[in-house]
């Protein structure tokens, strides 16, 4: 399935005008369906995911819904695969449905059935500025403040020039003024070296975090860059499973980490990293999934802010609706994602 976006994303690392969304359903023996999806980014890279899925429903057939037994079982049948990379990705994928499934079978939303309560969750507005055009970017964050009361946003920089960071950031000022809490995303545009530079150059402008300013495989850069500046730097969107995470706080302080329900491993791999968080006083956030992130974040001790992104509402049936700059979960059982059949036929692309 490929659904439009509101506004594209740009980024450094691409830019995406819709946005690929693989659905997963599964069906228990006494008819309950348990939904999820992932959104990995290229369409390209939709039939090999899929048929990692397929694979995985194969294994799975006949067998109690039971998300960590079958993550656990999975992560051993794909560990020729990869540990990382599609494995993981559709081990998630299968997991957030049979978790919606599970609770939909004990009549609880998810949360619920984790131990928490349904409330709202703080978020922040990452469905706009964007790597483009310095000028509209007043406008927009104030259009991103008003769409629905949020007191925060994420604004993507990495220019070549460090002066059109600096001017974008003033534009988001005049746009919202002092009191919104601004994030900002390199999404890994700059070398050590440079980044060293950028982050202190940018270190005096009130910035909430300064979000994967290097490649999120350096481990060791991250460990220091942390030490160097004074803004607390922001990763873990690419983090495939806990232990990534568990590298990252051995090579240093970990102020701030975000985990992506596709990459971490779904429910179960996002539980797993939001106690190795919790243990490491790391504040967790969301990237992405905000359907299902509202339900976790409330049961993860160092929860910190929920991403909110809409770009799944095309084809969910009932769309979560920011209130006051929060995200509340659905208080239906289960994960609260379902389908808009007829948007689901329209968007629809053979794998
Ligand atoms: C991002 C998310 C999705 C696509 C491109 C970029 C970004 C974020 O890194 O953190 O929102
Ligand atoms: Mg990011």
């Amino acid at each position: 399935m490929i659904v439009p976006l509101r506004r594209p994303v740009i980024a450094d690392i691409g830019r995406f005008d819709r946005w690929p969304m693989v659905l997963v359903d599964v069906e228990t023996s006494d008819g309950v369906v348990g939904s999820g999806y992932i959104a990995p980014y290229r369409a390209a890279a939709m039939p090999a995911i899929v048929a990692e899925i397929n694979d995985l429903g194969e294994v799975w057939h006949g067998k109690p819904i039971a998300p960590v037994d079958a993550f656990t079982q999975f992560g051993k049948s794909l560990n020729v695969v990869g540990i990382a990379g599609i494995s993981l990705i559709a081990r998630a994928a299968v997991d957030m449905a049979m978790w919606d499934a599970l609770a939909k079978t004990a009549g609880l939303p998810l949360v619920q059935l984790l131990g928490g309560t349904v409330g709202p969750v703080r978020a922040y507005n990452s469905n706009g500025l964007w790597r483009h055009e310095i000028s509209t970017l007043a406008k927009e964050a104030a259009e991103l403040r008003d769409e629905g009361g949020f007191t925060a946003m994420k604004l993507r920089l990495g220019h070549p020039r460090l002066q059109d960071d600096l001017d974008a950031i003033t534009a988001v000022r005049e746009g919202v003024g002092p009191d919104v809490d601004v994030m900002v995303d390199f999404n890994q545009a700059l070398g050590y070296g440079d980044a060293v530079r950028r982050c202190h150059d940018l270190d005096d402008q009130g910035l909430y975090w300064l979000e994967e300013p290097i490649r999120y495989d350096n481990v060791e850069g991250y460990g220091k860059l942390e030490q160097r500046v004074r803004t607390p730097v922001q990763l873990g969107e690419n983090y495939y499973g806990p232990r990534d995470l568990f590298n990252s706080i051995k090579a240093g302080t970990v102020p701030y980490a975000m985990a992506d329900l596709m990459r971490i491993g779904g429910v179960t791999g996002w539980l797993q990293t939001a106690g190795l968080a919790a243990a490491a006083g790391t504040q967790l956030s969301s990237h992405l999934y905000p359907e299902i992130a509202s339900h976790l974040l409330r049961v993860s001790p160092t929860a910190h802010w929920l991403e909110w992104v809409d770009w799944a509402n095309p084809v969910l049936a009932e769309p979560t609706v920011p209130v006051d700059g929060h995200i509340t979960a659905s208080t239906r059982p289960g994960t609260g994602v379902a389908w808009d059949e007829a948007a689901v036929n329209k968007y629809l692309v053979s794998t």
